[in-house]
């Protein structure tokens, strides 16, 4: 049976932009990339003496089941070089299931949907430009009503090409 997913990306060490590109390389053939949000700069939370990071979400399909997904998303991880550090410190790279269908999973170790995103407007503001309209399936709300109610002031367009039209 085919899934719908969706991944949210971040990095903030060392060639920001290089580690999105090789962790979506990376996850063929178990995931099948369907589409790619623009990339955004956007300011630390929780831990906020670090870097910028880039952020980004990804639209997919798997056949995999959720663990088996957090396995392999999780070994792209340390392959890529992800070195162990702090709870919402600096990393070379992050990739976290945000949603799996309209599943609900509350399991040590995997939560989904990824808690809490409903209210980061770097998860939501990549999300939005692929799905705006798609209902979380803990809350009775849309990714755009949630991200409106958003200080999205330290989430800004990263790169050359045009600004989704959102922005
Ligand atoms: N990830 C975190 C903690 N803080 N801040 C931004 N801007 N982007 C992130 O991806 C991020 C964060 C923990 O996963
Ligand atoms: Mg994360
Ligand atoms: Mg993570």
């Amino acid at each position: 049976m085919t899934h719908k997913i969706y991944l949210g990306l971040g990095s903030n060490l060392g060639d920001r932009k290089g580690y999105l590109d090789a962790a979506i390389a990376a996850m063929a053939p178990g995931i099948r990339i369907l589409r790619r949000s623009p990339i955004y700069e956007t300011a630390p939370w929780g831990f906020t003496d670090q870097d910028d990071f880039l952020n980004m979400v990804v639209e997919a399909e798997t056949e995999l089941g959720p663990k088996q997904l957090l396995v392999l998303l999780k070994g792209i991880e340390v392959k890529l070089g992800r070195k162990p550090r702090f709870r919402n410190g600096p990393r070379e790279i992050d990739i976290d299931i945000l949603l799996y269908d309209d599943l609900i999973l509350d399991e040590p170790g995997l939560r989904i949907p990824h808690p809490r995103f409903h209210e980061r407007a770097f998860i939501l503001a990549p999300l939005a430009d692929l799905a705006p309209g798609i209902q979380l399936p803990t809350l009775s709300k849309t990714v755009s009503e949630c991200l409106a109610g958003l200080d999205k002031s330290g989430v800004r367009f990263y790169g050359k090409d045009e600004a989704p039209k959102n922005q």
